[in-house]
């Protein structure tokens, strides 16, 4: 079977765009991830998007598009206001920065902010315009930050993958940014999230933690509907081009005129973009410093600097090159002689093999980025060396010092240090052993293996991501007949997550109007749930004034549409009291900030308000003290966002769906909703009896428990309102919604709906009055189940 189709999105098309004579003409240009890709390109359809880099005029975009199309590239045409926002500012001056460490650097502007998520908005757009289900999407690094989780809001059946080319900086400095929730969000979007040293997916796993409160594995961050891959994947390079280079004659011409121009000199490279990152300042002052503290290498030792021109326009750039222009010139002043320069400087690009003749002059290669997300010179100068051996000093804030223990690693900072290396690498010969030992990683993990383990991670994760699920759409077959043909329906939501997003303060999660109002029209047509793990103190004080039926604390006790409140189950809940409540008491004097909620069947432990890594710690070590408790004993632990709770292992959501749908077997219609683990079980429930009349639906993605999803509860809310709008054309009951604000209509309501209890009795339809009176206590009643832990 012919593999799934690829589409690759990067903010910039591997292509130069050129206007000749009224033509526009695609040069496809080269680069690292063009090289890994070929392999792949070769054996599956496959498109690439990104800017085309240049600004191509409204009239003539369709002729740029078919021109780049037969490329394979699809072009996202940016204005140029767009590109400044998105690119200059938002990229290049607060992300770069900040994902490099530089919090001090990063310039946060509302106007770039809300032109990035104006791009990424395009680009997700434009994916799902060209991606068919069951394709593979592979999106590139920090300028598309967002567009996994729209392209998850658009519903997209699609794996996919997001690759991080830069570091993610520590949880301290990524914190300072003002929409650090959105970014993380964003990424957050895909199935699978890779980056180049595990160092950094440690940083994310903190980021994830501290700012949106989700814990995680060393591989996996579990969402509610979903799960994300952690990977590290660090990038490599195509070796056998570079020897291929080396072999050319720009290279043998390189290293030839090299050699001669410096004969019995010692030979230190140093290759980087003009970025403050690659700290090129850092290595003329450790330079300098060698030549200061160690004489002898006066005349003896050159350090060649080629520096690639970079964002020339943004100001920290240009201060950055006047600053190295100044250093080379105090460094050669003071050491160099009549016939001795200490410091060549080009400040140009080099074509690619006449920098493998470079390295393969050099002794040693001085690579000291203060931050990096790998480093490819550091990988190209060993593939150059190949059999020669060499010497390679490399920063240890390079992604690439995880991977070249060969490499002797030094602190760019520490002047005196790398001073002192310096000096080593110059009298002692390199290791050849170290240096094979880097070869064979730089020969083993190539670019195209790399990308080739990217897409084989993604698509094994297919089970999980091609789920079946349809977005729930009542307007559509088969569901809009089976809504059209319902007579009795039935209804089940679970709320929080469901019909209301999550709040950090639980008790701020309370109904809007738009979730009421919702609720009341559905209630006149239906017979309508609301199954929560909430207490029934909280529901009666929310939804209490609804004609709908409530289930509390998981199914502990429940109250019919206009009804009494019943339990279900009995629980005394002394075994809770006396095994549960002072192991969760210990802990929360251990854990500040952490609190305990009683409620009738369940004992839960909160730790939102603890510090996150220190909650999460003690989370877990609670989590083994309650197994040790619990063996043998009735309870079920129960995991969610920042809690744990204790529960007896009768009361669950699973359960009560059972018990409701025994009571109500002529219900024709059942629709059912959740977006959290107690809500599997809900779904689970549901007999195969029920399943030809059952309608489930996922909140927040796909789900493998349920046949449909919707991104949101916003959107749920909205399809929900369309099927209470299609229940009330099709009965002929379109009424004046403002009529339904009347307490007196709702009462009624529950009575309009044809369903009736499965007792044959119908349920008890109160007064208001009495329902007031009823209102948050537990009725109980003969029929109830008895269950303890004792
Ligand atoms: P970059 O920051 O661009 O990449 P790097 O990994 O060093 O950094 O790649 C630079 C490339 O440009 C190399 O192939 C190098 O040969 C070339 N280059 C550098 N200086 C040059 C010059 N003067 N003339 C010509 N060519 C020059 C980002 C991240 C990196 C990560 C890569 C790949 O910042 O950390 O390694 O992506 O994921």
């Amino acid at each position: 079977m012919a593999k799934p189709k690829l589409i690759v999105a990067s903010a910039r098309l591997p292509v130069t765009l050129t206007k000749r004579h009224e033509a526009w003409e695609v040069a496809p240009s080269t680069g690292g991830l063009v090289t890994a890709l070929k392999s792949v390109r070769e054996r599956r359809e496959f498109t690439w998007l990104g800017w085309p880099g240049a600004h191509v005029p409204e009239t003539e975009r369709a002729a740029v598009t078919r021109e780049l199309n037969r490329h394979g590239a699809s072009p996202v045409f940016i204005s140029k206001a767009h590109m400044e926002g998105f690119y200059e500012n938002f990229s290049n001056e607060v992300l770069w920065p900040l994902f490099h460490n530089s919090a001090e650097r990063s310039r946060f502007d509302l106007t770039g902010w809300k032109a990035y998520q104006v791009v990424n908005e395009m680009f997700a757009d434009l994916i799902a315009k060209v991606s068919r289900p069951g394709d593979v999407v592979w999106i590139h690094d920090y300028q598309l930050a967002l567009v996994p989780e729209l392209l998850r809001r658009k519903g997209l059946n699609c794996a996919i993958g997001y690759f991080l080319h830069i570091p993610f900086p520590s949880a301290e400095t990524y914190r300072t940014l003002p929409v650090s929730e959105a970014i993380l969000r964003g990424m957050l979007g895909a199935d699978l999230l890779a980056f180049h040293a595990y160092e950094y997916v440690a940083h994310f796993r903190t980021a994830c933690l501290r700012v949106l409160g989700l814990e995680s594995e060393p591989d996996t961050l579990g969402l509610s509907a979903r799960t994300v891959q952690l990977a590290v994947l660090p990038i490599g390079i195509d070796p056998a081009e570079i020897r291929e280079m080396a072999q050319g004659a720009a290279a043998r011409a390189e290293m030839l005129s090299l050699r001669q121009a410096y004969g019995g000199m010692k030979i230190i490279v140093g290759v980087d973009r003009l970025d403050y990152t690659k700290g090129i300042p850092q290595k003329l002052e450790a330079f300098e410093e060698l030549l200061r503290s160690h004489p002898k290498w006066r005349g003896k030792a050159v350090l060649i600097q080629v520096a690639a021109p970079s964002r020339t326009n943004v100001s920290q750039y240009q201060l950055l090159k006047r600053e190295v222009d100044e250093l080379v010139g105090r460094i050669n002043g003071r050491f160099g002689t009549s016939s001795y320069t200490p410091v060549v400087y080009v400040n140009q690009a080099m074509p690619r093999d006449r920098l493998t003749g470079m390295y393969q002059a050099a002794d040693i290669a001085l690579v000291t980025p203060v931050r990096d997300g790998m480093n490819l010179v550091a990988l190209e100068y060993v593939a150059a060396r190949g059999e020669l051996g060499g010497a390679l000093i490399l920063s240890e804030f390079a992604g690439a010092a995880h991977c070249l223990p060969g490499a002797r690693l030094v602190n760019p900072y520490s002047t005196a240090q790398v001073a002192d290396v310096l000096n080593d690498s110059l009298e002692n010969p390199p290791s050849p052993e170290a240096f094979r030992h880097m070869l064979r990683f730089v020969n083993d993990n190539t670019s195209t293996r790399w990308a080739n383990r990217f897409l084989d991670q993604l698509e094994s994760l297919g089970g999980q991501v091609q789920m079946p699920a349809l977005p729930l759409s009542f307007a559509d077959e088969p569901l809009a007949s089976a809504v059209r043909s319902a007579v009795r329906p039935l209804i089940f939501l679970d709320y929080d997550g469901t019909l209301r997003n999550y709040e950090l303060d639980p008790q701020a999660a309370a109904p809007d109007a738009q979730i009421l109002r919702v609720l009341r029209e559905l209630s006149q047509l239906s017979t309508l749930y609301v199954i929560s793990g909430r207490s029934a103190v909280t529901l009666e004080n929310w939804l209490g004034k609804l004609a709908i039926g409530l289930v509390c604390e998981h199914g502990l006790a429940f109250k019919d549409p206009g009804g009494f409140w019943q339990q279900r189950v009995s629980v005394s809940g002394s075994a809770l009291q006396r095994v549960v409540r002072p192991v969760f008491e210990d802990f929360v004097r251990r854990t500040p900030g952490s609190r305990i909620e009683l409620k009738q069947a369940a004992i839960a432990w909160h730790y939102r308000g603890a510090d996150p890594e220190y909650g999460s710690f003690q989370a877990k070590e609670l989590l083994t003290r309650l197994e040790d408790n619990l063996k043998r004993r009735p309870f079920k632990v129960l995991r969610g966002s920042r809690v744990i709770e204790v529960r007896h292992e009768q009361v669950t959501k699973g359960n009560a769906v059972r018990h409701l749908l025994q009571r109500y077997p002529d219900a024709d219609f059942l629709f059912c909703a959740g977006d959290d683990r107690t809500d599997e079980e809900m779904m689970d429930a549901i007999p195969d009896e029920w399943r030809d009349r059952a309608v489930t639906c996922w909140v927040g993605g796909r789900s493998a428990h349920a046949a449909y999803f919707r991104e949101s509860s916003q959107t749920l809310l909205a399809e929900l309102s369309k099927l209470a709008r299609a229940w009330q054309k099709a009965r002929g009951e379109a009424r004046d919604p403002r009529r339904s604000e009347d307490d007196g209509e709702e009462r009624d309501s529950a009575r309009r709906n044809g369903l009736r209890g499965g007792d044959g009795k119908g349920h008890r339809t109160e007064t208001s009055a009495a329902t007031e009176r009823t209102r948050g206590r537990h009725a109980r009643t003969g029929k109830e189940k008895r269950v303890d832990g004792d």
